[in-house]
């Protein structure tokens, strides 16, 4: 049946008659259909990828274009009078992920269907995910996001299993989600539900429930609060839950294929996504000795099975778990911990690389650097600060587990569908090889000096800036310049990514703009962050920026040249909007805390120029570009790393001793902006920067300021511009998730 009679038999009636709701969910069935038809379990060899978080996106238009399908369907629908980017509205964003690692986790897994890898990804169905951010009086509320309804990808499944707790067993139930491929297989993401979920649990207008019903919260949200210990105990059920039924169900699989478990190796690999799947190597133990497999066997299996990916340098994200959280919540599973530990023990006189610590905290990290074959970093610069400083010793008993796997994004969402005007001038110019290969972009360099293409470039830059106006007037009700500079932040809130140090700036400017120094460009300063609902700094930050936001777009001697905006509710759907328009992508934290950042690949890739420090993969960009073709600033990361090991960062003393950043910090508390925000957390923000700030905003303030300063600059030669934009481009191949993959297939998978 071609495309068209198909969609009307799903439809039942004729196109031109249906509304949009009834064609989507006509193309959601006609997608399942035809992304069954690739699914192939043939292979020996599997990859599980176990993640806590995978930020997926919507799916419709990507699922038509990796099937081929994009272009007629588009037609199709227009010839009936209908509007395929209207019907791409009606689908409700899955809120599954947080932030770079759920959407690393969802680009890898589109990466992996593209080059057809027999991968699966393994996590949960949480019913209200990451939750809903809304402002109010210029501060952040958290409001439960329920994006499950009648017509979703989840495809429900008959796979069950009991689940046991210590105290109590619980049953899951397995839903799929179809990974289609770039012309290629079909996948599938596996999201474990509890049975026994009862929404109705949640209070109506928070985020608020009874954290110790877990037999009626367990994926209710991802991240939960975990500033007690009821938070805490919650997120190991999860955690716990997660691994077990991704253990049953690899080895049911692997059986059904042939396996005798001690081949399990042969037959799957299991990528563990940071420490939170890290339960899945003493769960897997506990299973294969219960199969009758001894202990010692177990654990090299496992040991051969499993691979490791860190995140993150930063030590309070490292999860350390207290022992009796373990014996509450998992009992079976502590033993086998503690007989872990203490092979490490026997082998090693170093208390840094035991697994339970001497306040009996147990080191997820640990029990996987030691019981897998694999440990990578995510960006060059990331993997060498652990090899060399953070976990040295581990390396220097383990050198040859260590490995770098630099990130990488799809082009397939991050191109091809977010901007489709930029991929047909692309493919008009150099073919349409660099769909498959991404390198091929480098075509791209002999037009650099062509007038005429560059002008093209910088037209297609200012039709996306106009559609992000719209969108913003439509979704916020703030009016924006297409024609200023668009200058973008958005990536989750933390302090060490320094959002506070772009608000210093709108502050400098502010003043600046009052004083008659204007600028030549009128700027827009969009961000967009969510902070943990328990993490007080980060929501001050976010209240700054709001009565930034409030001030600024308020007066009329200053909004002509300076607009802020800070998005509600930041996601994969408001970031395909973003990306596209912007000019200048902030990737400003501190060197050596970014373990690589992958926003600011897809900027790169969209044309925009970035500001940043040598951090994460903006080393590996800066290396790619050249240095016209980036604004680099402020202190390294060796520098950096020493000012931690000597403890001799004094934000005090660049407050006191530099009047300028005196008057702008102290504006944080003016009464200006104490009339427009809360006082308490105005102050409480002013306070930590000036006795504290632990991520240095103040050593870099000037040096970010300077740089900056010169960009909005060279932005004034829209050739030069638009030139520096077309190598960013062209450079941008290297930075394909399909790379990225394709090195952990060589390295680690073997597939
Ligand atoms: C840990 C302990 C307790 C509570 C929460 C957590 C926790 C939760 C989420 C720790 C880390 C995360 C998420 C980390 C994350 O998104 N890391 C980002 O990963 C990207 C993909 O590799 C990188 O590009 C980013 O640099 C990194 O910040």
């Amino acid at each position: 049946m071609n495309l068209s009679n198909l969609l009307k038999s799903k439809c039942k009636k004729e196109l031109n008659i249906c509304t949009n709701q009834e064609i989507y969910v006509a193309l959601l069935s006609v997608v399942n259909e035809l992304a069954q038809e690739k699914v192939n379990n043939k292979s020996k060899k599997k990859l599980y990828y176990i993640s806590a978080e995978f930020l997926i996106g919507k799916l419709l238009s990507n699922n038509l274009i990796n099937l081929g399908i994009y272009e007629d369907v588009k037609a199709i629908l227009k010839e009936n009078g209908k509007n395929l980017s209207e019907i791409e509205e009606i689908e409700i964003e899955p809120s599954l992920g947080n932030g770079g690692l759920g959407r690393l986790a969802a680009c890898f897994l589109d990466s992996i269907a593209s080059l057809g890898i027999a991968g699966d990804g393994i996590g949960l169905n949480y019913h209200f995910g990451l939750f809903k951010q809304e402002f109010k009086n210029n501060l952040q509320l958290e409001k439960k996001d329920k994006w499950i309804n009648d017509n979703t990808w989840l495809n429900k499944t008959d796979v069950t299993y009991d689940i046991d707790f210590g105290r109590f067993t619980l049953t899951s139930r397995l839903y799929d989600i179809n990974i289609t491929g770039y012309n290629n297989r079909t996948n599938k993401l596996h999201l474990f539900d509890l049975e026994s979920l009862d929404e109705s649990i949640v209070d109506d207008n928070s985020i608020n429930f009874d954290k110790n019903k877990i037999s009626k919260n367990l994926t209710l949200f991802l991240y939960p609060d975990d500033s007690d210990e009821e938070g805490r105990l919650l997120r190991i059920y999860q955690q716990y839950f997660m691994v077990s039924n991704a253990t049953r169900y690899i080895i049911d699989e692997c059986i059904s294929k042939g396996s005798n478990l001690y081949d399990l190796y042969d037959y799957a690999v299991i990528q563990i996504n940071d420490t939170h799947p890290t339960m899945v190597i003493p769960e897997l133990i506990r299973i294969l000795i219960e199969k009758g497999i001894s202990m010692d066997d177990a654990i090299e299996i496992v040991s051969k099975t499993c691979a490791y990916t860190n995140h993150t340098i930063l030590s309070e994200a490292l999860e350390k778990w207290p022992i009796k959280y373990l014996e509450k919540v998992v009992p079976n599973l502590v033993d086998i911990i503690k007989e872990l530990d203490k092979r490490v023990r026997e082998k090693y006189d170093d208390e840094s690389l035991y697994i339970i610590d001497k306040y009996d905290n147990v080191h997820m990290a640990h029990i996987d650097i030691h019981y897998t074959f694999s440990t990578n970093g995510v960006a060059y610069l990331h993997t060498e600060i652990l090899k060399n400083n953070e976990l040295n010793n581990f390396y220097s008993i383990y050198p040859e587990k260590f490995n770098n796997k630099t990130n990488g994004i799809t082009f397939r969402r991050w191109l091809m569908h977010c901007n489709q005007s930029l991929t047909d001038f692309i493919e008009n110019l150099i073919g349409d090889e660099f769909k498959k290969d991404a390198t091929k972009l480098e075509d791209l360099l002999k037009f650099v000096d062509d007038k005429n293409i560059l002008k093209e470039l910088l037209k297609i830059k200012n039709e996306n800036k106009i559609k992000l106006r719209d969108y913003i007037k439509l979704k916020q009700n703030i009016e924006i310049d297409e024609n200023s500079i668009f200058d973008i932040q958005i990536k989750r809130l933390h302090e060490y990514k320094r959002q506070q140090m772009n608000a210093l700036y709108i502050i400098y400017k502010y003043l600046k703009i009052n004083n008659g120094d204007k600028p030549t460009t009128p700027i827009t300063i969009i961000f967009g962050a969510k902070a943990a609902p328990a993490y007080t700094i980060a929501k001050d930050i976010i209240h700054l920026i709001l009565c930034l936001q409030e001030l600024v777009n308020n007066d009329p001697d200053v909004n002509k040249y300076l607009k802020i905006v800070m998005i509600e509710n930041y996601n994969v759907t408001f970031a395909e909007k973003l990306i596209p328009a912007c000019d200048i992508s902030e990737q400003i934290s501190l060197a050596s805390k970014e373990a690589s950042g992958t926003g600011n690949m897809k900027f790169m890739l969209n044309g925009a120029l970035t500001l940043g420090t040598e951090d994460g993969a903006n080393v590996e960009i800066h290396k790619e570009v050249g240095d016209e073709n980036i604004f680099i600033f402020g202190e390294s990361s060796k520098k950096v790393i020493e000012h931690y090991e000597n403890g001799d960062y004094s934000s005090k003393d660049i407050y006191e001793n530099n009047a300028e950043i005196k008057n702008i910090v102290d504006f944080i508390i003016s009464k200006k902006l104490i009339k427009i925000g809360c006082e308490e957390n105005l102050k409480r923000l002013h306070k930590e920067i000036v006795t504290k700030d632990w991520f240095m905003t103040l050593l870099d303030f000037e040096d970010y300021v300077k740089t900056k300063e010169r960009a909005f600059k060279e932005y004034e030669d829209r050739m030069e511009w638009a030139r520096k934009m077309l190598i960013n481009i062209s450079k941008a191949g290297y930075f394909s998730s399909d790379r990225t993959i394709s090195e952990y297939n060589n390295d680690i998978w073997k597939l």
